[in-house]
């Protein structure tokens, strides 16, 4: 089997960039270790930068996301028990976020693939990456205990972080920087309407807390805990009770309780690895960087690392212009950078850090007040929460 490009993983950074690549008339073929079920069943992400919402648009693959997304102009900051909305809107010159899931980004996505024909392998086992430090690299894999094998000029490594790819780059070719955080997020999924119509971000001296949504009716609820903790310690009850007191009494008294329809503890971590290209190889998305969910940045990452790589990868072979892949890793790396020092920021801004004590809750709070009161330190955050350019 051959093709221009063979993409490694069929999330949303695989799935973007194969729509890109077939609106740019480049042939791509996904090639996925779990099934396609099993991708649509992960709940992540559920904020989208315009950038996101600007790239699925000229994919053709909006029609969903307008008529049910919620576009919101700001969220609220909620500290020493009171509520400080942040306008985005209002700070940014009118731009806005959309609250969508990356669940539904994935399947409409999945579905456009599927409309016009374009190749997805699923459940393939033992994947292999070869040769990409020539001009023929090549993946092999198993399917129904046969072994294939795909010649390609490129290979995109989205395959995320626990992926193929990155580990197939000799250790000293490659520099890594992590961070990692002493605690998790327990989250929710909820068939409730939401407490608020707006996101809440909270710092408590409980430690923080998040109300999501992912419509009117499905509430996304997360909590920070120890990473001890496991998630059948944690009945329905006892997090709505904890989630309770770390509201302010108005949302507290407006929160609607019911039985979870799913509930995992996620790990925090900051990564990044440079740079992100080996030759034929190139990584975008979890695969090369990993953020705090916090700011709401890794799928929007993901998405602007592809934007690059299409742009890339379609002057290589529409125009034998060799420069975008050239500057792929240094333009994708500056924009990373940028949204790792921000996740990192409001991390740091929003948790109980367990070994830190009363001196930094009350400089957060100290900091918190200043950024609610001050324009610029307000437009900062909202110009960073919106995202930043291309
Ligand atoms: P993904 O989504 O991990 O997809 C990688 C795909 O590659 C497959 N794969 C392989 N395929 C073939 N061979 C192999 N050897 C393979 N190894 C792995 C995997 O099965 C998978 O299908 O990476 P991608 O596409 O780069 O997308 C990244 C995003 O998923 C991620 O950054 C976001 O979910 C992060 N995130 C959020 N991002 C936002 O922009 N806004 C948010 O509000 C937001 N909230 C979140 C989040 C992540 C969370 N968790 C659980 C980590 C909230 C949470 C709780
Ligand atoms: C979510 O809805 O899952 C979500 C929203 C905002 C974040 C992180 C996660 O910052």
């Amino acid at each position: 089997m051959n093709t221009q490009v063979a993409i490694i993983g069929a999330g949303p950074s695989g799935l973007l960039l194969g729509q890109l690549l077939y609106k740019a008339g480049i042939d791509n073929i996904i090639i996925e270790r779990q099934s396609a079920a099993y991708v649509l069943g992960r709940i992540r992400a559920g904020v989208l930068e315009q950038g996101t919402v600007d790239a699925l648009t000229e994919v053709g693959v909006d029609a969903r996301m307008h008529q049910e997304g919620l576009p919101h102009d700001g969220f609220d900051l909620l500290f020493k028990g009171q509520r400080h909305r942040i306008d985005l809107n209002a700070l940014t010159g009118g731009k806005r976020v959309m609250v969508y899931g990356q669940t539904e980004v994935t399947k409409d996505l999945m579905q456009a693939r599927e409309k016009v024909g374009l190749k997805t392998i699923y459940s393939a086992e033992d994947v292999a990456i070869a040769d990409f430090d020539g001009v023929h690299p090549k993946v092999s894999y198993s399917l129904d205990g046969q072994r294939h094998e795909l010649s390609a000029r490129f290979i995109a490594g989205c395959d995320g972080f626990h992926g193929v790819c990155r580990a197939s780059v000799p250790a000293d070719r490659l520099e890594t920087y992590e961070k990692v955080y002493p605690f998790g997020w327990l989250g929710v999924l909820a068939d409730v309407p939401p407490v608020a119509h707006e996101l809440i971000y909270a710092n408590t001296n409980r430690g923080f807390a998040l109300c999501s949504m992912r419509s009117m009716t499905r509430s996304r609820y997360y909590i920070q805990c120890p990473l001890t903790d496991r998630v059948d310690q944690w009945s329905d009850d006892a997090f709505w009770t904890e989630l309770r007191h770390r509201l302010d009494p108005e949302a507290a008294a407006q929160l609607v309780t019911g039985p979870s329809i799913e509930k995992s503890i996620a790990p925090l971590r900051s990564f990044v690895t440079e740079p992100m290209r080996f030759g034929s190889l190139f990584l975008a998305g979890d695969a090369a960087h990993i953020v705090p969910p916090t700011g709401a940045k890794g799928l929007n990452l993901a998405a602007s690392d592809v934007r690059y790589l299409a742009r890339a990868f379609s002057s290589y072979f529409l125009d034998k212009d060799e420069q975008g892949i050239t500057q792929y890793s240094e333009k994708a790396l500056a924009r990373v950078w940028k949204a790792e020092r921000f996740s990192w920021w409001f991390t740091s801004l929003m948790h109980q850090f367990p070994a830190e004590g009363a001196f930094n809750q009350k400089v957060q709070e100290a900091e918190l007040a200043y950024l609610v009161s001050s324009q610029a330190a307000s437009t900062a955050l909202a110009e960073n929460y919106v995202g930043l350019p291309l």
